[in-house]
């Protein structure tokens, strides 16, 4: 890139033509490509790449060349206070970049001032936010509430995996009198901007989009939802799982463990390739995804880099995957989940309040709760519970910003993408251990596929996850791991640091299975926040995203 770009910088004269002739002039047919179908996300981060590095050659020659306001307008962006996923946001901001819009970028976990006085500051035209848990859906209308009561007028756009149109224009939109746009996905974000800083399209868009969120809240607002059970009858409905026949597997140990000896190397077999591909927005499982008559050729290139890169992270031991894990003796209490030092019962160390479906359920089917798969003190029989913590690499985030640094983004995202794919690996990894060291899954013999398909006794469901929704129980399970020993930390929201991050609870009941939670009735949120001790309010709050009422 270094010589083409001197080459160019010859025979132009003048920098600043090289980056508004030939490069932009690629970038341009990047955009139109992308835009038409005809090239792929990975493509396009690679396109950047080299526009990028072209762009930083030559920046010891522009020195005041460089002409302002020859963009086609300024983004700020953010991931919101809290969050930490940004993966999401970092593709967004260099699709928009190749499409030579200024970006903005102000990393995670961005109070909200810090946003609003960047926007002010930079005399920005558009702001996005950024996030990945339900926490952050509350943490945006915050920002929208704020950006009102500043005066702002500028357009505020939507992003990341929880967020959607229905909840961006019944619970964000009507915060801020101007545009609230909700972009599904990367390859939206560019007409979307276009169209909202082209003189001639907005009125056209913006009055497009404030129809569609009214339709949306009339939706919402008429919705006919069937009537939900009381939390009485919810209860009176639990499944009663058999607790005698077999009896509870004993684990071969108890209490908490470090595991700090397993390498890359080790969770590299693990790893599920179809949610790599679907990151860089390429639809369809693995390995079928690379014989796709349309996707196949990028997506062949794609895993080849990924596969690489995976390989020199594993050789130059770029990442240390640290997990704390363990278990305890359990017995459920009604809805709660109680977890003993010893086998006696004699000292209670947590106890997990559950939440359970209050949705009416076909003849037959019951009202689930975790704490059905755990033993009922009342019962007398010993049963236990497992839970965990993990990590792919703390040195991920550094890596990936060193690439950034310099001017790699398709590295640096890559970088998060296998150490996120890391992560669930390790889960699975970690998983499968448990159920050894359980016992019950002493004789498995299970293929990548089973595991990905889950053939396997047991479940290990995630505070976020629609069988436990809050995430609030985070902190409990953070103070009975001491995930801290092992580099893993809760922000204010509750989402885990490093971002590569997972945690959860092991059930080894054969019955145990995932459900959905759903919608909860006000008699259940009140209960349950006296036994979070949490006022109903920051209850209501933390379990916006399920409220029936
Ligand atoms: C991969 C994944 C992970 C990975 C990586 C997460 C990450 N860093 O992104 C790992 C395994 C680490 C993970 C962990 C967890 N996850 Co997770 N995860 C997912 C999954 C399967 C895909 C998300 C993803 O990466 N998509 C690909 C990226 C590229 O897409 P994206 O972020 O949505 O971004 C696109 C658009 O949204 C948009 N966009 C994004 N930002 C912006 C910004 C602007 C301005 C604009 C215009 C557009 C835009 O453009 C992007 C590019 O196309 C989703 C389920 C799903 N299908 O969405 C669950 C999901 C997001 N996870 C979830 C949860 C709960 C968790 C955990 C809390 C579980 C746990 N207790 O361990 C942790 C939290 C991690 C943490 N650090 O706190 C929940 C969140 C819902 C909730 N209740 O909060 C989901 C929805 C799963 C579920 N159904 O319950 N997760």
């Amino acid at each position: 890139i270094d010589e083409d770009t001197e080459e160019a910088r010859q025979k132009f004269g003048k920098p600043i033509e090289v980056i508004e002739g030939p490069l932009m002039d690629g970038m341009r047919i990047v955009g139109e490509l992308f835009g038409a179908g005809k090239m792929f996300l990975p493509q396009v981060v690679k396109s950047a790449r080299s526009m990028k590095k072209a762009v930083a050659y030559l920046e010891p020659y522009l020195e005041q060349e460089k002409a302002e306001g020859a963009t086609q307008g300024k983004v700020v962006m953010a991931t919101v206070k809290g969050d930490v996923h940004d993966i999401g946001k970092n593709i967004v901001g260099v699709v928009l970049g190749c499409n030579n819009y200024d970006v903005i970028d102000l990393g995670v976990m961005v109070p909200t001032d810090k946003i609003l006085d960047a926007v002010v500051a930079e005399g920005a035209d558009l702001v996005g936010l950024s996030g990945l848990i339900t926490p952050s859906l509350d943490e945006m209308a915050s920002v929208a509430k704020e950006m009102e009561r500043r005066g702002l007028e500028l357009p505020l756009l939507i992003g990341g995996a929880t967020t959607s149109r229905q909840h961006t224009a019944v619970k964000i939109a009507p915060h801020y009198s101007h545009p609230v746009v909700h972009v599904l996905d990367a390859s939206k974000s560019v007409n979307v901007v276009s169209d909202l800083l082209s003189e001639d399209r907005k009125p056209e868009f913006v009055e497009a989009n404030r129809i569609e969120q009214e339709k949306l809240r009339a939706v919402y607002e008429g919705r006919k939802e069937q009537p939900l059970l009381s939390l009485a009858e919810a209860r009176a409905n639990a499944a009663r799982l058999d607790f005698e026949n077999p009896p509870p597997a004993r684990p071969s140990f108890l209490g908490r463990r470090t595991v700090e000896d397993v390498s890359v190397g080790d969770l590299a077999p693990w790893i599920d390739w179809t949610f790599f591909f679907s990151t860089w927005d390429l639809k369809g499982r693995y390995p079928k995804i690379l014989d796709d008559p349309k996707q196949g050729a990028a997506a062949r290139e794609l895993f080849e880099y990924g596969r690489g890169l995976l390989d020199e992270i594993i050789e130059k031991e770029w990442l240390k995957p640290r997990a704390v894990y363990g278990f305890w003796p359990a017995r459920s209490e009604g809805d709660d989940i109680l977890l003993f030092a010893d086998e006696d019962l004699s000292a209670e160390i947590v106890r997990f309040p559950m939440l359970r479906q209050q949705t009416i359920q076909p003849a037959g089917k019951p009202n689930r709760s975790l704490a059905d798969f755990v033993a009922p003190r009342e019962a007398g029989i010993a049963d236990h519970l497992g839970a965990f913590a993990l990590t792919s690499g703390a040195e991920a985030d550094d890596l990936a910003a060193r690439f950034a640094k310099d001017h790699d983004d398709y590295r640096s995202i890559m970088v998060k993408a296998i150490a996120d794919r890391l992560a669930e690996a390790y889960a699975e990894f970690l998983h499968a251990r448990a159920r050894k060291e359980w016992g019950y899954g002493a004789d498995e013999n299970l293929s990548n596929e089973d595991l990905i398909a889950e053939r396997y006794r047991g479940i290990r469901p995630a505070f976020g996850y629609p069988a436990c929704p809050d995430h609030l129980p985070k902190r409990r399970l953070f103070d009975l791991l001491n995930a801290a020993e092992v580099g893993i930390e809760l922000t204010e929201t509750c989402a885990m640091r490093p971002a590569a991050s997972v945690s959860g609870l092991y059930f080894g009941h054969p019955e145990a299975r995932y459900f959905t939670v759903g919608r909860l009735g006000r008699d259940q949120i009140e209960d349950y926040a006296a036994r979070m001790g949490v006022p109903v309010e920051e209850m209501e709050r933390w379990l916006a995203s399920n409220l029936g009422y």
